[in-house]
């Protein structure tokens, strides 16, 4: 299925009048709406190949049919999203879930829907069929060396998948750790581990980038291998200029400050990109900004002042992507609703009045700062985002366009009420 410019232009039409009202308040209150407007334009969030169809939980899963069949179905639909909000304008691959094979064909079926290939991910925390050696112990910590080249080899061989298709980044995300203490030499681990990713560094073409991604537990629950942001840190400094480390907000112990933890690494130059999700107790993979939309914004705000001092590009310099799926809603639906509550957080970052804040942190004004944070966080900024949407020809309302055309209901009739996309 396919949306056409003229159909969104159509619901456009009904939701314009009110949404010119409020875009007007704004523009009376704030100054920098236009220059918002342009920033949210250029920015683009990927989506991840295997949040297209209905996550599950180990206990059970529950399709709401239409899930994309094959890689290009996976295309089609984040097309769709894009379509529909034009910030969409990207594709992450899983490998061995997202094996292209015809690359390109798969190259022209993104063009056609304006998208490109964002970072591939490497896969050696699932056995795959006929695989020699299993990944039960570790991938790339592994004690045995077979197994550690196995997984190395699999790693270089995402990367030619990935200059197969114009991208250029690869992300390596390690099960790897250990469930019971005794289980592991740590330092035996750390070492194996930094000598495999020094070959798969080695391996990379001179403009990529190598994101190492942390993870604080699951599915190992007494110790994991690159556990924090630390960890990450430690290896990606001593690999070299083109590894940085990946935050995925929901690999963290609970509470952890995530703001200062992105400040520090943009900081120290070492800070890549980041899967958005959000949750309550675990990795738990929900909407972005339906849970801490505040932390969202607090994050986006350390962006900002971070990316502005080092005279960064805020849409490219970084790896900007959705890690999140679930049980119960519409995938595309919940999708919509990330990059909605993503966009509305830099937005209300790009609307804070950052020489205020620093006069009032200079002079120990807590309440001040406290003042101008919030100020920012409680502006209603969804118009801005709206009009950005609007003036690249997108929806003014993503969500009703997806179901007044019932995108949903074509593509069960297209594909089927028994589907099952590839991957978590
Ligand atoms: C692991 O929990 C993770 O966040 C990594 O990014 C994986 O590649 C992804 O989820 C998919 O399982
Ligand atoms: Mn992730």
């Amino acid at each position: 299925m396919q949306i056409s410019k003229s159909l969104i232009e159509q619901n456009n039409e009904s939701n314009i009048l009110s949404h010119t009202k409020k875009l007007d308040y704004l523009k009376s209150e704030i100054d920098s709406v236009e220059a918002i407007i342009s920033k949210l334009i250029a920015f683009q969030i990927a989506i991840p190949s295997w949040a297209l169809g209905t996550g599950g939980t180990r206990f059970g899963r529950f399709p709401g049919g239409g899930e994309p069949r094959s890689l290009e179905e996976k295309i089609e639909d984040v097309g769709l999203l894009h379509a529909l909000n034009q910030s969409s304008g990207a594709i992450s691959l899983h490998i061995p879930w997202d094996i292209p094979q015809n690359h390109q064909a798969i190259k022209t079926l993104a063009v056609q829907h304006g998208l490109k290939f964002d970072a591939v991910n490497s896969n050696t925390f699932q056995d795959q069929k006929n695989q020699e050696h299993t990944y039960k112990f570790g991938s790339l910590q592994n004690v045995n060396k077979a197994i550690r080249k196995q997984a190395i080899d699999h790693n270089i061989e995402v990367i030619k998948q990935g200059i197969e298709l114009g991208s250029e980044s690869l992300t390596v995300w390690l099960s790897d750790g250990s469930c019971f203490p005794g289980q592991l030499n740590f330092r035996k681990a750390y070492q194996n581990t930094l000598e495999s990713l020094e070959e798969i560094y080695a391996a990379l073409p001179e403009n990529w980038k190598l994101f190492l991604e942390y993870k604080a537990f699951e599915p190992n629950f007494y110790s994991t291998t690159v556990g924090d942001w630390g960890m990450s840190y430690s290896y990606v400094q001593k690999l070299g200029e083109k590894a940085f480390t990946l935050v995925d907000l929901g690999h963290h112990l609970p509470n952890a400050n995530i703001e200062q933890i992105v400040a520090l690494l943009l900081m120290e130059g070492k800070l890549g990109g980041f899967h958005f999700n959000d949750s309550k107790y675990g990795d738990d993979d929900l909407t972005a900004g339906a849970i801490k939309p505040y932390q969202l914004f607090l994050i986006f705000s350390e962006l900002m002042d971070g990316m502005d001092a080092k005279g960064m590009n805020h849409a490219t310099d970084l790896g900007w992507m959705i890690d999140a799926s679930h049980n119960v809603k519409d995938p595309l639906e919940d999708l919509l609703q990330s990059v909605e509550g993503i966009m509305t957080a830099y937005a209300q970052a790009l609307l804070l009045d950052r020489n205020a804040l620093e006069i009032a942190q200079d002079e120990n004004d807590v309440v001040r700062c406290q003042e101008i944070l919030q100020g920012a966080f409680r502006t209603d900024v969804r118009a801005i985002v709206a009009e950005a949407r609007l003036r690249s020809g997108g929806a003014l309302n993503p969500i009703q366009v997806f179901r007044n055309l019932k995108v949903r209901e074509n593509l069960i009739g297209e594909r089927g009420t028994l589907t099952v996309a590839t991957g978590l």
